[in-house]
């Protein structure tokens, strides 16, 4: 009988063993996506806009984990982003090209493969593809664009709801909330934790209004830029600051300063409070009267010279302050859960990744927004914690893309990775170890005809040149030495000296679309969709 007893015990501490062990093998997921946020609005990049740290979660996972110094998307645009994200594909092959066409959720997706895996998996916040979520236990998305004012979050794909406050103080909430509530523990967790910020209006939370006020940006090197250097598409396009920004939804003026009108629009000033617009004028009204001096509104010609430049320091300035104001409240949000972890010991056996759907102009070119193979958009931040397997302080050098992050997802949860997925895991150079590498990475965006006139273009990087084709409407092609010219100002398609680079490029470019599977005849295809 004692035998018994004690073979019983042996059993179930045998099992418990195994089970933890096993547990432990199989980490949690955090995948953490911004919109629109860059690399060069995190200190631990380096690139110099900011000083000192503004954001000290994200520098933490920076500091305590890896930072991938080349780490690209394969289309600079929100939706189609979130498409190669999910299936790990390129947008050629999962269809999701643009904002505009429809998003195929019952396509396979790496959520639905966790599930599968015996993962609890939740999608919380942003995710612009229309539909209902596939591939999740539990959703709470933003529809669309999402608003930062009391916004709405519809429920599993199904029932719409209002919230009252910011949204970036919202999602890490629901996250927690998910946590606590609904996960079932004895399941490894995968959140896919996506903030609004910083897309697009910028509206920053009451509470950090003030944030920054006092502090004058530079402009970048190339704010001036006249865009010589380069073809038709840079010149072209509408996404310059002082140009294309509007005065009430992006610099935040109550009244057009030279027409005198109302540019007040119904969204999103429509959803805030008398209370709430009051905190505002409280901070923008003094500073858009100092610009204006006593000239009246709709007299000053403040857009001809020489008033120019003062504008667009102006312009420049507000539009930062107010993009680094929301990403703040991200940053606070990340922290917070955070601390939610460690406090519940789940924070080591975590992956967290940080990332953001592309990169952003914060003035580069004289720009806003995204969707250019240039390095802003073409890059995106990558930051990773796993303290199991990737030391404090680590810099990954490799390129890596958004298509890799569903295989390294699916790796770190030691599950297969389908053969039609088209990225690689990363997760062994996140750990410091060689393995086989690509020399070099593809690019293709669509979304032509559309906002911000970007011709539609595909193209190659190596770690030293970058060959783009502008098509649709044109037919011109763009060379850049990386090295001798970051800033890519200097077109170098055509010089005779970098003849040789230039066919290598070709060559490189014809044989990493065949590897791609995309071709002239999808792309007429999709030109004609
Ligand atoms: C909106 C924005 C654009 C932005 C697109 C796509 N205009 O149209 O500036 O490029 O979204 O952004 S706005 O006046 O509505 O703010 S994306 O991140 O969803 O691709
Ligand atoms: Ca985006």
């Amino acid at each position: 009988m004692r035998n018994i007893v004690l073979s019983t015990l042996m059993l179930s501490w045998l099992f418990a063993s195994c089970q933890s062990e096993e547990t432990e093998q199989r980490p949690n997921i955090l995948y953490i996506m911004t919109d629109d946020h860059t690399q060069q609005a995190i200190y631990a990049y380096g690139h110099g806009l900011l000083d000192s740290t503004y954001f000290p979660n994200m520098d933490r996972l920076a500091k305590e984990g890896a930072l991938f110094r080349n780490s690209f998307v394969t289309n600079s645009i929100c939706a189609p982003s979130r498409a190669v994200l999910l299936t790990g594909k390129y947008s050629h092959i999962n269809g999701k090209i643009d904002n505009v066409v429809p998003f195929n959720w019952d396509q396979q997706n790496y959520p639905k493969l966790l599930q599968a895996g015996g993962y609890e998996t939740a999608l919380i916040g942003k995710i612009h593809l229309g539909g209902k979520p596939q591939g999740y236990n539990f959703s709470l998305t933003l529809p669309g664009q999402g608003n930062y004012y009391n916004p709405e979050f519809i429920r599993n794909g199904e029932v719409e709801e209002k919230f009252e406050g910011h949204c970036e103080a919202l999602i890490p909430q629901f996250v927690i909330d998910w946590l606590e509530n609904d996960w079932d523990r004895s399941k490894p967790f995968a959140v896919n934790y996506h903030p609004k910020a910083p897309h697009r209006n910028w509206m920053p939370e009451e509470k950090y209004l003030d944030l920054y006020e006092d502090r004058e940006f530079d402009f970048p090197d190339t704010f001036f830029d006249d865009h010589q250097g380069r073809g038709t598409a840079a010149k072209d396009q509408a996404m310059s600051i002082v140009d294309d920004m509007y005065w009430g939804w992006d610099m935040k003026f109550e009244k057009n300063p030279f027409t005198g009108e109302d540019s007040r629009l119904p969204a999103p000033f429509g959803r805030m409070s008398e209370e709430q617009l009051d905190a505002w004028r409280a901070v923008y009204e003094p500073a858009n009267e100092q610009l204006f001096g006593d000239g009246t509104p709709g007299e000053r010609p403040l857009r001809e010279a020489p008033d120019r430049e003062r504008l667009a320091r102006f312009m420049y300035n507000r539009y930062l302050r107010d993009y680094l104001k929301v990403v703040k409240s991200v940053d606070d949000g990340i922290g917070r859960v955070l601390d939610y972890l460690e406090k519940e010991g789940l924070l080591e056996n975590t992956v967290i990744i940080y990332t953001s759907d592309q990169g952003f102009y914060l003035g580069e070119h004289g720009w806003y927004d995204k969707r250019f193979m240039y390095e802003p958009s073409l890059s995106t931040p990558l930051l990773v914690r796993y303290p199991k397997e990737i030391k404090p302080g680590t810099e990954v050098q490799q390129m890596v893309l958004n298509l890799d992050h569903a295989p390294t997802i699916l790796d770190y949860a030691g599950l297969p990775i389908p053969e039609d997925m088209q990225g690689m895991s990363w997760r062994q150079p996140a750990a410091g170890k060689k393995v086989p590498w690509r020399d070099a990475i593809y690019y293709h965006y669509y979304e032509y005809p559309g906002p911000h006139d970007v011709k539609r273009h595909y193209g190659v990087r190596t770690d030293r040149y970058k060959l783009i084709h502008f098509y649709h409407d044109i037919d011109e092609w763009e060379m850049y030495d990386l090295q001798n010219d970051p800033q890519e100002v200097n077109n170098l398609y055509g010089n005779p000296n970098y003849a040789q680079v230039q066919e290598t490029m070709h060559q490189k470019l014809t044989e990493i679309r065949a590897q791609y599977g995309d071709s002239d005849e999808l792309t007429m295809q999709f030109m004609n969709q």
